[in-house]
């Protein structure tokens, strides 16, 4: 099977075939954690939207369970079930808000329910019989309106949700109100919108804050948070973090607000898009889930038989500084590390230093350097160059200064294949500047994939180490740098380095000589992913 399906994942969410991309409505209710998605029961490619449905004790190991909606109404959802969010009502009734496309593909809002609430996983949901709930208002195209978001509940007690659209060419949060979370009404003023941007898809709206990792409930109240909105536009998923009032139901961003660049917050600068976030109660945690989709062909899907993955579930809380967020994979992944490796406190001078005795195609590895002599960085003149052209031009092949240092995973033989998640470190007029890079140009000798390089800048003194945590599972890498201020996921397919083929590497490209303060590498374990008996 592993050499059948070399780009299947281990421990990375995926149903056992078919397309799936966006994740729905996840929750945590009754001591289960549930993980809903845009699935094609029938095919590789997107088509016949339905909410696939999976269970978990633990956000690691799934049974699969049958789709909960499927695109059968002609007059709300017979051209899918698009994407949608769960809110829990009254803490015990948990409700599905989504998108359907009607027999004219006007998007319109509805409403799901559980048929019995005893039923542990709440393996079957009917639809409301009043649906559609919502139509689009005159001066939004049909085409534009979608993705309801978890709902809260305001200090006067009414539900809000945003749904995301465009209007005169912004993108746009729309606000609804309700008192029963079944009858919405639009308010005059949406929640957010900006005239930088396109239509927003998958709006999420959520309270993060105050020190520390906690997380909050959406509708939790008095605990001096601060808000994220998050919106997907332009292939990425960018956020802000700002005040909102929830006696007005004005949100003010601290901060940059939404436009389309690379150097705005992004929950991921590489292959993330559309993702949600829900409250896990158990572990009073925010814990988000994104869409990771593919980099090969149509016709690579059609023979793989599947496509698109989920990213490791991450949770998610605002940083020390207040100004972005931190995101790191749940505690839970522990549970798969196997035959730990360990390296402290090596100088590496230029070159590589290969990671042996682990399984590098299925592997968590932390590791952390140290710079001395900073002084002796390149410089750099501006400080707002775009961070993913950098990467692209001095990628990991070319030699600096400090840097390129990092990790080579996914390495074959004389390096023919290998993927590059690096840093280099430059003076700028005013501050270090530390760029993270992912470099895929060397992942695969296919040429019919993306190799598409990634970057961004990572708020922090490299006068302090500088961190960087990825996760290896055969055909997705996905990187967390400086302790998960900036996340970067990429897909690859590489040809030679795959399974027992894999090499790991730590890689020095730079004339100044580098010091590995730790490294930590497991092999990891398969989740059990299977379908419900
Ligand atoms: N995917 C869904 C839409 C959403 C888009 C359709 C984002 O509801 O806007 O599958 O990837």
């Amino acid at each position: 099977d592993d050499q059948l399906q070399p780009y299947r994942t281990a421990f990375h969410f995926q149903p056992l075939k078919n397309w799936m991309n966006d994740p729905n409505g996840p929750m945590y209710f009754n001591g289960v954690y549930h993980l809903f998605y845009q699935y094609n029961p029938y095919g590789p490619l997107w088509g016949n939207i339905s909410w696939g449905h999976s269970i978990s004790y633990d956000l690691i190991n799934w049974f699969l369970l049958q789709p909960v909606l499927e695109p059968n109404q002609p007059n709300y959802d017979i051209n899918g079930c698009l994407s949608g969010s769960i809110t829990i009502l009254n803490g015990s009734k948990p409700i599905i808000l989504y998108t359907g496309q009607d027999l004219n593909k006007s998007q319109v809002q509805n409403i799901a329910f559980p048929t019995n609430l005893s039923d542990p996983f709440l393996r079957n949901w009917i639809k409301w019989s009043g649906n559609p709930f919502l139509t689009p208002g005159n001066d939004i195209k049909p085409t534009q309106f979608r993705d309801p978001s978890t709902a809260w509940m305001g200090v006067d007690g009414k539900w809000r949700i945003v749904i995301g659209s465009e209007i005169d060419g912004h993108g746009t949060a729309l606000l609804y109100s309700s008192t029963d979370g079944i009858n919405w009404t639009r308010s005059e003023k949406p929640l957010h919108f900006s005239s930088k941007t396109g239509m927003w898809e998958c709006p999420d709206f959520y309270p993060v804050g105050n020190g520390g990792k906690r997380g909050f409930d959406t509708s939790e109240q008095g605990n001096n948070t601060m808000y994220v909105l998050k919106a997907s536009y332009n292939n990425r998923e960018y956020y802000v973090i700002g005040n909102y009032d929830e006696k007005t139901d004005r949100f003010g961003v601290v901060g940059n607000d939404f436009m389309v660049s690379n150097t705005e917050f992004q929950y991921d600068y590489g292959r993330f898009y559309a993702s949600k976030s829900f409250y896990d109660n158990a572990k009073q945690r925010r814990v988000i889930w994104g869409w990771v989709n593919e980099g090969d062909s149509e016709s690579d899907a059609v023979k793989k038989g599947w496509s698109g993955l989920q990213s490791f579930p991450r949770s998610v809380w605002l940083s020390d500084t207040g100004k972005q967020l931190v995101q790191w994979p749940v505690d839970e992944i522990e549970k798969l590390r196997t035959k730990q490796v360990n390296i402290t406190n090596r100088e590496l001078k230029g070159g590589t230093l290969e990671i042996t005795r682990i399984t590098a195609s299925q592997a968590d590895v932390e590791v952390s350097f140290s710079l001395s002599n900073l002084n002796k960085a390149e410089l750099i003149d501006s400080e707002t160059v775009d961070p993913q052209l950098l990467c692209a031009q001095k990628n990991a092949s070319v030699s600096g200064i400090f840097g390129p240092f990092g990790l080579l995973v996914l390495a074959s033989n004389n390096f023919t294949e290998q993927t590059a998640v690096f840093f280099r470190v430059f003076k700028g007029p005013n501050k270090f500047l530390v760029l993270m890079c992912s470099d895929q140009s060397r992942s695969s000798i296919a040429e019919e994939v993306d190799k598409s390089i990634y970057g961004a800048f990572l708020d922090l003194d490299p006068h302090h180490k500088i961190s960087l945590r990825t996760l290896i599972d055969h055909s997705i890498v996905e990187s967390f740098g400086g302790e998960g201020v900036a996340c970067m996921t990429a897909r690859v397919y590489p040809k030679l380095a795959t399974n027992k083929e894999a090499k790991l590497y730590v890689f020095n490209n730079g004339t100044e000589t580098i010091s590995i303060s730790t490294l930590n590498a497991w092999s990891m374990n398969k989740a059990q992913i299977v379908p419900m008996a």
